[in-house]
């Protein structure tokens, strides 16, 4: 026991003898706390805040609908990403230029997941949500002319888009583009700043909290103001094949023609992929003519299956019968479809080869549910 003691004793002096320096990792507490940050009388104020078809500089006051509010249309075409500005009318108790950042901050649709295969359109990597609507990004604005700021909202979005904007308490058009109201645009005692936002073709369809906010010259944050955008539902996609041979057939015996996960940069046959293009979940359904291989009377010898990817089973169906198939393609997410044949009997009276229509559809599928 005593050398035990001995060799524990040496030991701590070593440790002191050496110092803090010997540890491989050390974790160390920091500190700060913003210099201002928390709302004063003399923050800059958010008098109104709207979103509108980009890119900024083309000053459209635009968006998709007549409803109240904004609302984005996706382009439903994979890849072409949609460009929306975020704007906001700002002044300061101190002037206007006592004004040092205006921000847009947009989050996801709270109750949605965005699965396994979305890509941040900016980053170009996979995303998922971390927690339940949270912040997509942040982008920081830029503030227009004076003659700009008046054109685009007391003329433009006064006259065409009335319920565009999202309005602070006791201010409206009024009191920010008449110059005998001392309109705040009119007077130039406030200015329109503004940010374009990438939303990507694939970011889901839902309600997004877009928020401005600004901060001053001493550092004071504004409260910010916040709406719903609402990036309204497109349901697409894109396939990498426009034909499918079966190839030679034999009666009474499926004949498969799997597809693949590899996208053909031309269109061609077979090897078939699907991808969604939408901002919707996609489910896809398919729908194949008889290929001729019938008896006058109509009585037709074809039955088809189908299936998305090869975890599913393939479904059968008959000619002229839409049939839904039970993959349902996340966000972005591109997928083989495979399909088969069966000819119960070639009519003698017929010479092949056969050929036929497959019409492809598409619909939307309710999104992953967000349950972090
Ligand atoms: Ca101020
Ligand atoms: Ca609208
Ligand atoms: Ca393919």
């Amino acid at each position: 026991m005593k050398t035990l003691k001995k060799f524990v004793a040496l030991m701590t002096l070593a440790s002191l003898v050496l110092g803090p320096a010997s540890a491989l990792a050390e974790t160390v507490i920091t500190k700060l706390e913003q210099d201002g940050g928390s709302t004063q009388d003399s923050a800059p104020v958010i008098i109104a805040k709207w979103e509108m078809d980009g890119p900024v500089a083309s000053l459209t006051g635009t968006d998709a609908a007549t409803t109240a509010g904004s609302q984005m249309a996706a382009s439903g075409q994979c890849g072409v990403h949609k460009t929306m500005s975020i704007c906001g009318i700002v002044t300061d108790p101190n002037g206007k230029d006592d004004i040092k950042n205006v921000y847009g901050d947009v989050y996801y649709p709270d109750a949605v997941r965005l699965g396994d295969s979305h890509v941040d359109p900016i980053t170009g990597n996979l995303r998922e949500v971390q927690e339940c609507g949270e912040m997509v990004r942040e982008c920081t604005m830029t503030k227009l002319t004076a003659a700009n700021a008046f054109d685009l909202f007391c003329n433009k979005i006064r006259t065409n888009n009335n319920n565009l904007p999202t309005w602070a308490a006791n201010y409206n058009y009024a009191n920010v583009c008449d110059t005998a109201n001392e309109g705040v645009l009119a007077k130039e005692t406030a200015y329109v700043y503004c940010c374009d936002f990438t939303l990507s073709y694939e970011d889901p369809n839902g309600l997004y909290t877009v928020k401005v906010w600004g901060t001053d010259t001493s550092d004071y944050n504004s409260v910010p103001l916040e709406n719903k955008m609402n990036y309204l539902a497109t349901t697409a996609f894109d396939i990498d094949f426009t034909n499918i041979d079966y190839g030679k057939v034999k009666t009474g015996v499926w004949q498969e023609v799997p597809g693949n996960t590899t996208w053909a940069t031309t269109a061609g046959v077979n090897g078939a992929s699907v991808k969604n293009c939408g901002n919707t979940r996609l489910q896809m359904g398919v729908q194949q003519n008889d290929m001729g291989i019938k008896d006058p009377d109509g009585t037709s010898y074809v039955q088809y299956k189908a299936a998305v990817s090869s975890a599913t089973n393939y479904q059968t169906y008959g000619p002229g019968v839409l049939k839904w198939l039970n993959a349902t393609l996340d966000l972005s997410e591109m997928n083989e479809m495979d399909f088969g044949v069966n000819v119960s009997k070639f009519p003698q009276q017929l010479q092949g080869p056969f050929t036929g229509t497959m019409e492809l559809s598409g619909k939307s599928s309710t999104h992953h549910v967000c349950q972090l």
